[in-house]
């Protein structure tokens, strides 16, 4: 197949028409790239990402079955094969109209014998990379090594016992960062692979987590000797492939961050899929993590409900994405984040042009999220209706303890000139109906 040929023909630059019927599943009709809301322009709120590994190395292979995908751009020999796949990413980047996408260093250039062997396939596919990005104006939301594939990973890269391991993954990440910096990645993700126990008999948590906390250390080091500008970003899963991850959820990355005293160097890459896995509502880990000040990037995808593993389908789900979009409206946006695509057609889903569809689809239903989010927190009903809520913090013996100078003593002394508290209605239907208002 020669370099310069179409992979997606008779697509066009997917258009908006916000007319369009219930059949037309080929254009935006709620994504209007340009249209400002709030100060911003869509484009800027969501800042969508296509994800290298699901859409264009995936073939739809499962533990069960063999491949079901067969892509044009896997011909000739790999490294012939990963250029041809670049290619048809940048025209269907370009089509579907997406400024920005994430990788694994190894799903953009395959591995080597040996570690200079890698590093010159990356640095020659990665040369072709520069030069289409250059050419089109896309940009990479995110690179991450893959530290889980290749066997020596088995028992885990920063975490695994052997520190041989641990110093093959160190050279890899080391690349990766030089790799960010070239291409000039506006974010650096950690997703703990294997990093994690499938038995408890064998591990010894405490290094582990330690050896871990250091790894990150030399990344941080490193990242700042090349004076590489970029955000680094842990991605929370509570479990597959290991039983345990170490980065369980939100709320365990960001405790593991403080103890190590590692905060102020990374931010969170929450994917609902794995909120989910680990026992939350698909919100819950976005909410928390931008509580914190924490929430950097989003995976946006979903599993189903009723599996318990990591599926990453297409976000289609309004009320979801309307949820995940007020959190980010309310904490002013993620950039240098994103709304990266980490969900993969279902194996089923045969057709080239289901990649499309899939995305967007789920560009869709984002965009709805943001209108609705900011219909919510433009009318202010529900934000005036929590502030009241919080209301008795405001003044008195509230204010004191919001500014924290209140004390036990002070407690009982109010309680003893007031008495019982009334009784005040949670109204959670209340919330809900008005919830369903918007949507
Ligand atoms: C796997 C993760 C992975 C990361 C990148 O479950 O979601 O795809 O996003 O390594
Ligand atoms: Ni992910
Ligand atoms: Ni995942």
């Amino acid at each position: 197949m020669a370099a310069q040929e179409e992979f997606f023909t008779g697509i066009p630059k997917i258009p908006y028409v916000p007319s369009a019927g219930a059949g037309d599943v080929m254009c935006f009709k709620h994504y209007h790239a340009e249209e400002v809301l709030m100060g911003k322009t869509m484009e800027d709120w969501l800042r969508f990402s296509v994800c290298y590994w699901h859409s264009f190395c995936g073939t739809g292979a499962d533990p069960f079955g063999s491949p079901t995908l067969h892509r044009p751009w896997n011909e000739g020999t790999p490294m012939e094969a990963a250029k041809l796949r670049l290619r048809a990413a940048f025209e269907f980047f370009t089509k579907l109209g997406v400024k920005y996408y994430t990788f694994h260093d190894r799903d953009m250039a395959p591995e080597g014998s040996t570690l200079e062997e890698s590093n010159r396939n990356l640095d020659e596919i990665t040369d072709l990379a520069l030069q289409l990005q250059s050419q089109t104006g896309i940009k990479v939301l995110w690179v991450t090594c893959n530290l889980f594939a290749h066997p020596r990973y088995m028992n885990g890269a920063a975490t695994n016992p052997d520190c041989h391991v641990l110093a093959y993954a160190g050279a890899q990440v080391k690349k990766g960062l030089d790799v960010a910096k070239k291409l000039g990645a506006e974010n650096f993700v950690f997703w703990g692979g294997r990093e994690g126990f499938l038995s408890i008999y064998n591990t010894d948590v405490a290094a582990e987590l330690k050896h871990m906390a250091n790894f990150f250390k030399m990344a941080v080091q490193y990242k700042e000797k090349i004076g590489l500008k970029c955000q680094f970003l842990i991605e929370p899963k509570p479990k597959e492939p290991c039983k345990h991850q170490y980065d369980y959820d939100a709320m365990s990355v960001i405790g593991f961050l403080k103890h190590y005293g590692l905060e102020s160097h990374f931010k969170l890459n929450i994917e609902p899929n794995h909120t989910t896995l680990a026992g939350h509502s698909y919100e819950h880990d976005v909410v928390m993590a931008s509580a914190f000040g924490m929430l950097g990037s989003v995976d946006s995808n979903t599993g189903s409900p009723d599996l318990g593993w990591d599926t990453d389908q297409f976000p289609m789900d309004i009320r979801n994405t309307t949820l995940v979009m007020k959190t980010i409206v309310e904490q002013g946006g993620l950039q240098p984040g994103g709304l990266n695509f980490d969900a993969k057609v279902r194996r089923e889903s045969t057709d080239l042009e289901d990649l499309f569809i899939a995305h967007i689809g789920a560009m869709d239903a984002f965009a709805r999220g943001l209108r609705h989010a900011i219909r919510i927190i433009e009318d202010g009903l529900i934000t005036g209706m929590v502030k009241e809520r919080y209301s008795s913090f405001s003044h008195g013996i509230g204010q004191k303890v919001e500014e924290g100078s209140a004390t036990l003593e002070e407690m009982e002394a109010f309680i003893t000139q007031k008495g019982e508290p009334k009784v005040t209605s949670g109204k959670q239907e209340k919330y809900e109906s008005i919830f369903n208002h918007y949507i």
